[in-house]
């Protein structure tokens, strides 16, 4: 567990930081034009915020890191690259592959996967449908030219160097895996409960499983001389500063406990059997399985591994829980994603009545696998046993399929519910937090009977 590893002390300093990062623009503003007052942030903790918000900024320079300068000049070229691109096609700012409206919704700089597209495809998520999380843009990487530095002090001596080729010549591992955005789900929160959330308005499609290969990065780390002493390793982007609401947040990066890196973790180069294209990764990301998607960072550049509790912006402002239900300060940094399901269907999709339709969806969890799937068609009043077509698989997810004769004609929900091999099950409502991460509740598909 993240918590056995760090010392009281680094927790609470992550704690006060996380408190102080907490709240919104909004929030913030108000505080700032004394309309706040008791909210518990103080004038002297605003300015500390300021302060921590610059020393996160500069942490983590490394030998042979390339520069946000050269970053942002690739990420101009992943831009115009994208703007080429199927002309047709709605667009999303540094996206590259094309996007058309069947597969993927565009929002902001990210698409998410239109779960419709899903149906009949197999298990893994083909890539031209593969939903797309970006901070910023897709930069370019030429895979010869790339390099891979690991760092720090849980090293037994300095900084070591990987190309490519180190890492194609690694003994390779194959692996099925969801990736997921915690924040999966997030427009749940406001349509289906009522709650304001902040962040990026997914429905249910930032998610995927794809078969990963890559080097273990349990291999790497060895052959770069980790010491006993390591406690966290934290890999980071080559993609360009993440820059929000003023605040300069420096690359995307993200600790994980040791622990976790010498479990299941890839340096993935190919997924469903083909290199990883740009707007996934290439040449190397980081696969972290059954954890919140942000740990598995794309254009991987360098690793810092250390003695010592790590923090960046990503487990201590943002993947964490804040708000009334959750402790004063924030939960501990999120690691395992929830119990979810979706089916295969568009929103609003029509059905005649008085013949048999077959519901197909998938259902997954980072706890463990998915043991039972229940299906109701009449608003959550009676519910059966949808059928599954794979076997539980942790990190992976099921499909599942289960037959509809509606009778009468108007509007209907369907709900999908999954108990995992841990015992989840999803709830009938999702606990809240500000930033909208893990909305776990079955969702009400609402669908038309004509
Ligand atoms: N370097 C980098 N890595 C990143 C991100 C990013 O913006 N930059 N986004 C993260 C987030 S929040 C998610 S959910 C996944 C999305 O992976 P995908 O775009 O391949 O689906 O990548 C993660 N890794
Ligand atoms: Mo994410």
């Amino acid at each position: 567990m993240t918590t056995a590893k760090r010392g009281p002390g680094a927790y609470e300093r992550a704690y006060e930081c996380a408190y102080e990062h907490a709240y919104d623009r909004d929030r913030l503003r108000r505080f700032l034009s004394g309309e706040a007052v008791g909210e518990g942030l103080s004038r002297r903790g605003v300015l500390r915020f300021l302060g921590a918000v610059t020393g996160l900024a500069v942490t983590g320079t490394g030998a042979g890191i390339a520069t946000a300068a050269s970053a942002t000049a690739e990420s101009a070229t992943a831009a115009s690259a994208a703007a080429e691109s199927a002309a047709a096609d709605p667009r999303a700012p540094g996206i590259i592959k094309p996007l058309p409206a069947e597969l993927l919704t565009v929002r902001g700089t990210n698409a998410e996967t239109n779960w419709a597209a899903l149906r009949g495809t197999g298990y893994h998520t083909p890539v031209d449908r593969f939903f797309v999380r970006n901070h910023t843009a897709t930069p370019v990487l030429d895979p010869a030219r790339w390099r891979l530095t690991v760092w720090g002090s849980g090293l037994r001596g300095g900084a070591v160097e990987f190309s490519y080729a180190d890492l194609r010549a690694l003994p390779a591992v194959t692996s099925s895996a969801c990736l997921e955005c915690a924040g999966n789900g997030r427009s749940y929160f406001t349509t289906q409960q009522g709650d304001r959330v902040t962040g990026t308005p997914w429905t249910m499609g930032a998610v995927g499983a794809a078969r990963w290969r890559g080097a273990r990065l349990s291999d790497v780390l060895r052959l770069a001389g980790l010491s006993p002493r390591a406690v966290d390793v934290m890999p980071r982007g080559l993609d360009a500063a993440f820059v929000a609401e003023g605040t300069d947040h420096g690359r995307v990066r993200r600790p994980m406990p040791v622990a976790k890196a010498l479990d299941d973790v890839l340096l993935a180069y190919e997924m469903n059997g083909r290199p990883l294209v740009p707007d996934h990764g290439r040449p190397v990301r980081l696969v972290v399985p059954s954890w919140a998607g942000v740990a598995s960072i794309k254009w991987v550049g360098d690793i810092e591994v250390s003695d010592r509790p790590l923090f960046s912006p990503w487990n201590t402002v943002f993947y964490r829980l804040f708000g009334p239900a959750h402790p004063r300060g924030g939960s501990a940094p999120l690691t395992r994603q929830p119990v979810r399901s979706a089916f295969e269907l568009a929103p609003g999709a029509v059905f005649a009545a008085g013949r048999g339709h077959r519901l197909t969806g998938r259902s997954w969890s980072g706890h463990g696998g998915i043991r039972r799937v229940e299906v109701s068609t009449d608003g959550g009043g009676t519910w059966r046993q949808a059928r599954l077509h794979d076997a539980p698989h942790p990190g992976g997810w099921v499909r599942w399929s289960t037959t509809w004769h509606p009778r009468g004609t108007g509007p209907a929900h369907l709900l999908a519910r999954a108990t995992d091999t841990s015992g989840n099950t999803q709830p009938a409502r999702s606990v809240p937090n500000e930033q909208g991460y893990f909305f776990d509740a079955v969702v009400r598909h609402a669908v038309e009977v004509v």
